[in-house]
Order: C-alpha cells, then structure tokens, then sequence
C-alpha cells in the first residue's frame, strides 16, 4: 500500500490539513466518524483515487492532550504531541488571570513547559505600569515575556523559549495571538488569513486551530481564542498538582490528604498568610477544585 505517515496541520470539522514526511501540505478526510484527530496529532493516511484527498486511516497514539470538559461533560481534545503551552494575556482585552492560572494549571498537569506572554505592551509605552500578576509567575519560576506583535519587541525571547518544540498559543480571544505568530514568521508566507473569520466588528477571529512551522525551527499553533477555559481534571485533589508552589507547599502539610482549605497544620495556607504564596493564586486555586466538583457532579 502508498501508506504515508503525516501530522496533522489544521482541522476544519471533518477536513483535515496535513503535512506530509517530504514537507508536502494536502488536505484529508478521516475514515469512519468515531476517530478524531487534533493537531498535533501523527497519523497515518493514505491517497484516496481519482482525489486530491488523503484518507487517514490511523492516529498514533499521543505522547499528551490539551482538554477541556465541554458543555455536556465530556473531554473534548483541544491539541496532541504539545511540548510548551503558551499562554497569552494583553494590555487589552483587560487579562482574566484566572483564565491564565487554568492553562498553566493544564500544563503543569500534562508535564509539559509553559510560557506567559503578556502581548500589546506597546500601548504602555510611556506610562510606568507595573503588573502585579506578572511578576506572581515570574517568583514561581515560569518564564514571562512582555511583547508586541505590532513592534516584534519580545518575539525573539519567545523563539529562543520555543526553540525545537512544537507550542501552542491559548488565551481569551484578540489578544494577539495569530498577530503573534504572523510576526514569528514574517519573513516565510503568511497563512493566518485565510483561517480566520470576519466577525461583526470586521476583526478577524481564528475560528480553526493550525499548526504554523516557524522558519528558525520549532512550531506553534494557532488557536481560537475563548471566553473561558477550565482543565480537565479527573479529581477535584489533582488541582493542588496543577498550582506548583501550591503542590510544593502541599509536602509540608500535616494531613496527606490536606485539600488546603480548613485543615489544621495546613503549610500552604501558612504560606498564604506569611505571603510566600500569592493570595490570588490561592484563590485560583480553590476555583478550579469548585470547579472540578461542580462539574463531576454534572452542574455547571
Ligand atoms: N497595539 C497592538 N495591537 C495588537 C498587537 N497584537 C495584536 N494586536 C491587535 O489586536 C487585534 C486582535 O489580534 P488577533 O491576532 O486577531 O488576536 P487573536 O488572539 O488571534 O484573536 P482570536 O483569533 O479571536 O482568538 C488585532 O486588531 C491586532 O491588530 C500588539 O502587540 N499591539
Ligand atoms: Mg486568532
Ligand atoms: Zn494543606
């Protein structure tokens, strides 16, 4: 048979982009309706005669998911194979940063890197501002960039983060993050018009994910921005893993099951009162454990 193994590149409900071994794009449908492939995803697939489409015939299996719990309470496969999670707020829309602290929460729990992007910083240019929540990251350890898609300031520090990995860029939507990536890869061809759509404002929204190679190496996808996100966790515990002072705080508490939140001898809420753990953080904390009940109880 003329199997080739390809990656899945952009998903358009039951189309698929691929890239092939050779570096060769085509486009692709998947056999039978119970398989779903994200991007990220390595597949097998094959030329269907007489078609320009390829058949997919097998998805290999994932090193990793990116989920969420949809609205009926299933896992729904966001992307695979990711190395670095990108997280992206702005100058403006005004940044959710519990929104932020769900994705890194995501990423800590997949074992995977993650990097804060706080994009538009050129609209600040000459006011002295400060951001709080920034340099709440920046103390756990996480790598921040301040950038601008408009001015590329930042966009270097992000390619030398990124290096070989395959990332992909979340975040509430307009916050920059197909601008983004259209800066990281200026210079090749564009490809981030043709995905997006024109919405009531005339602003261009992504509305599919696409996996975009960056000529330095590396690659990232794009993906459409949301109004919320929460992780898909398979226990209200597992949240205390995804906030890692909060994990690494959590060893010292006099309880093993401790859930930091009444308990006595309790070192991350010590933490919290002698400020070595971010209040706000905490209470991120706590929102993805009502979450996560809430939603294994079938409420939203
Ligand atoms: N001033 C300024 N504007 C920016 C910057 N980056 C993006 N924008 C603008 O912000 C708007 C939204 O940018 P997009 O790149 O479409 O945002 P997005 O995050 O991809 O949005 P969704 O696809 O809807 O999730 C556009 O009008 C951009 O021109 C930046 O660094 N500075
Ligand atoms: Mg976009
Ligand atoms: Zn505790």
């Amino acid at each position: 048979m003329t199997d080739v193994s390809a990656t899945v590149i952009a998903t358009y409900s039951r189309r698929m982009g691929l890239r092939l071994a050779n570096g060769q794009e085509v486009e692709a449908r998947i056999k039978g309706k119970r398989m779903k492939a994200v991007c990220g995803d390595t597949v097998t697939a094959e030329p269907i005669e007489n078609e320009s489409d390829y058949l997919i015939t097998k998805i290999g299996e994932r090193r990793n998911e990116l989920t969420r719990p949809n609205m009926r309470g299933q896992i729904e496969v966001l992307a695979a194979n990711i190395d670095t999670l990108i997280v992206m707020a702005s100058v403006s829309p005004l940044p959710d940063w519990y929104i932020v602290d769900r994705y890194l929460c995501a990423a800590e729990l997949m074992g995977i890197n993650s990097i804060v992007v706080f994009n538009k910083i050129d609209l600040l240019v000459g006011h002295d501002i400060e951001i709080p929540e920034l340099q709440e990251y920046r103390d756990i350890g996480l790598p921040v960039v301040e950038c601008s898609a408009e001015t590329g300031q930042g966009t270097n520090e992000i390619r030398r983060l990124l290096a070989d990995q395959c990332g992909i860029v979340v975040g509430q939507s307009g916050v920059g993050k197909s601008s983004l990536i259209n800066k990281l890869v200026e210079d090749s061809q564009q490809r981030t018009a043709d995905i997006s759509s024109k919405t009531g404002e005339g602003r261009h929204t992504t509305v599919n994910s696409v996996r975009i190679f960056l000529p330095g190496g590396g690659s990232i996808i794009d993906s459409p921005g949301v109004r919320d996100y929460a992780p898909a966790l398979s226990a209200a515990s597992d949240a205390a893993l995804g906030f890692r002072e909060i994990a690494a705080a959590a060893q010292s508490c006099r309880f093993a099951n401790c859930r930091h939140l009444r308990e006595p001898g309790c070192a991350v809420k010590d933490g919290v009162d002698q400020d070595r753990i971010s209040y706000r953080r905490y209470e991120s904390f706590k929102r993805v454990v009502n979450l996560t009940e809430r939603l294994s109880e079938g409420r939203y």
